[in-house]
């Protein structure tokens, strides 16, 4: 009943940022989605005795490649598969059960916060024991894979019913479906005092928590309205579907754009919050305001002591070089660890396993902790109603308070998408080479003191990143410039632009940062070289 297939190769199966992700009708193609199982199945070498977990965000797509990597997992020796119930799990939730269990890794099929259906992106997230996706050495040994490929292993047999929690047999191969949401919510009511929860929910705290169609919403009806008596109709767009109801799942205020309204309105809940397709991202909103990622990182490390998990105190903090420096001076205040890593919440694990950090986060809408080794969306909104819980203060005020202590570090990223990868690649070429000519020029009030390619060189494992270019000014602003790791076509350029103020602090970040977006567009000559003469997306 095993069959093996010819095939050959496919030469665009290299992982981005965070897995491999591809437009769906890519995917769709015949044999894509088994050459890359197959030579991930290569690449970790004998399966036997070797458990995983299986699961995705129920994107178009998710139903036929579950079925696909069930069959040529028993084919190719796996001895079992923890499968979520109908096919769903978050990514958050994923890496708990990886963890929780002791799994050998999991696959996580979701393309996250890209757009989902035939026409929108399908993707697959591959972690390992830790339940954070693979170091970049063992994702190029599995593309090296990819490049040779010629056969594949697949079980024929009919479909694997899903639907029912139990124990079943593929072959050799056990089979286990579970209730995605149990390890998640148990571990939640651990790091999270929840009868403080309750009792704000009871007060008549309200919120409304966006679910965007996507994986998180059975997660949030559970957690906010069935355990912490958040009135029914809380979490909005709670029910997973397969193109996310055209919804672009991405926790931003671009396109969470119901809960900005409801944010927005004279009668807007209390509190506001969005995830992304998979569950890692989130967003934070008090009533006509924003929270910015940099931010929200930095006041969840500030009030860490409030938090029953890491009251005793916590390692470290980490974010990735192009989040603001917000968090810099809080971990400075509370004299903890602090490292600066390149994107990809990756580059977190090894600081987590070797307890150098607890908490980090990225300006890309993503926080969380060494709970788990994703970063984790629900984890983020607790972790805010905690401090709304303990303060008495609403979302607007705690930002303040914040900014009064530290300063403010007014912060956008700005996206110029589509574009042609070769100018792209050479925009950034061209870049790192002058850098070394830009310091001590000076634009306005602006001069600039370093210049630099980002290094990473990882204290655990002793590999050396280089991840996006870096210019510093003398009054502590910053532009960073890096290419997307994570789109499915084409190249997107990053620039992200920071400007500190110590008394300024309820300015329009727009404003605050016009000056520097005009200096970034000049010294990357990204008009010229482009075509663009504004940002595609700013967040
Ligand atoms: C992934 C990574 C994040 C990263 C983000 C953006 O998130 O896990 O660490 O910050 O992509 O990456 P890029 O700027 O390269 O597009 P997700 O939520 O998409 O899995």
């Amino acid at each position: 009943m095993i069959k093996t297939v010819k095939t050959s190769p496919y030469n665009d199966q290299k992982m981005g940022t965070a897995g491999l992700r591809r437009k769906s009708k890519v995917v769709m193609q015949p044999n894509y989605v088994e050459n890359f199982m197959q030579s991930i199945f290569n690449t970790i070498g004998s399966l036997n005795g070797k458990t995983f977990l299986l699961g995705g965000d129920g994107r178009f797509y998710n139903d036929i490649a579950i079925q696909k990597i069930i069959k040529m997992a028993a084919a190719n020796g796996v001895s079992k598969l923890i499968i979520g119930q109908n096919g769903y799990v978050s990514t958050p939730a994923g890496s708990r059960i990886i963890l929780k269990n002791k799994l050998n890794g999991g696959f996580v099929l979701s393309a996250s916060h890209n757009p989902g259906g035939i026409n929108g992106d399908f993707g697959i997230k591959y972690a390992n024991e830790t339940g954070g996706q693979i170091p970049s050495a063992v994702s190029d040994r599995i593309y090296q894979e990819t490049q040779k490929i010629s056969e594949y292993k697949i079980f024929e047999t009919d479909d694997i019913k899903l639907d029912k929690i139990g124990r079943q047999k593929l072959g050799d191969m056990e089979i286990e479906i579970i209730d995605p949401l149990n390890d998640y919510v148990e571990m939640m009511e651990n790091i999270f005092d929840f009868s403080a929860l309750k009792k704000l929910f009871k007060s008549g705290f309200t919120m409304k928590f966006d679910a965007m169609n996507a994986v998180t919403g059975p997660y949030a009806v559970r957690i906010f309205e069935d355990i912490l008596g958040a009135a029914k109709g809380s979490v909005i767009n709670a029910k997973p579907l397969p193109d996310f109801g055209g919804l672009h799942p991405d926790p931003n205020l671009l396109y969470a754009k119901e809960l900005l309204a409801i944010m927005n309105a004279d009668n807007a809940p209390d509190f506001g919050a969005a995830n992304d397709g998979d569950g890692d991202r989130n967003m934070i909103l008090g009533k006509k305001f924003f929270v910015s990622p940099s931010d929200s990182l930095a006041i969840l490390t500030d009030y860490y002591p409030i938090i029953p998990a890491y009251k005793n105190g916590i390692f470290g903090v980490a974010k990735s070089a192009a989040t603001s420096t917000a968090v810099s001076r809080v971990a400075k205040a509370h004299d903890i660890g602090y490292y600066e890593v390149p994107t990809g919440w990756k580059y977190f694990v090894n600081l987590m396993d070797s307890n150098r950090i607890t908490i980090c986060g990225e300006e890309s809408f993503g926080t969380g902790s060494s709970h788990i080794r994703e970063k984790d969306g629900i984890w983020a909104v607790l972790f805010w109603l905690s401090i709304i819980a303990e303060t008495g203060m609403s979302v607007e005020e705690i930002a303040l308070d914040h900014w009064k202590k530290y300063g403010r570090s007014y912060y956008l990223r700005y996206d110029f998408d589509g574009l042609d990868t070769k100018a792209a690649d050479s925009l950034m070429a061209d870049l790192e080479n002058k850098l070394p000519t830009l310091v001590g020029n000076h634009y306005g009030e602006y001069k600039i003191t370093q210049a630099r390619p980002f290094v990473y060189n990882d204290p655990v494992d002793h590999s050396s990143t280089k991840n996006g270019l870096i210019i510093n000014f003398e009054n502590g602003s910053r532009i960073v410039y890096r290419l997307s790791g994570t789109g499915s076509s084409g190249a997107t350029l990053r620039v992200y632009l920071e400007n500190y103020n110590r008394t300024d602090l309820k300015e329009d970040p727009h404003e605050m940062l016009e000056d520097l977006l005009e200096i970034a567009m000049e010294i990357a000559e990204i008009t010229a070289r482009t075509g663009k003469q504004h940002a595609d997306v700013i967040t």
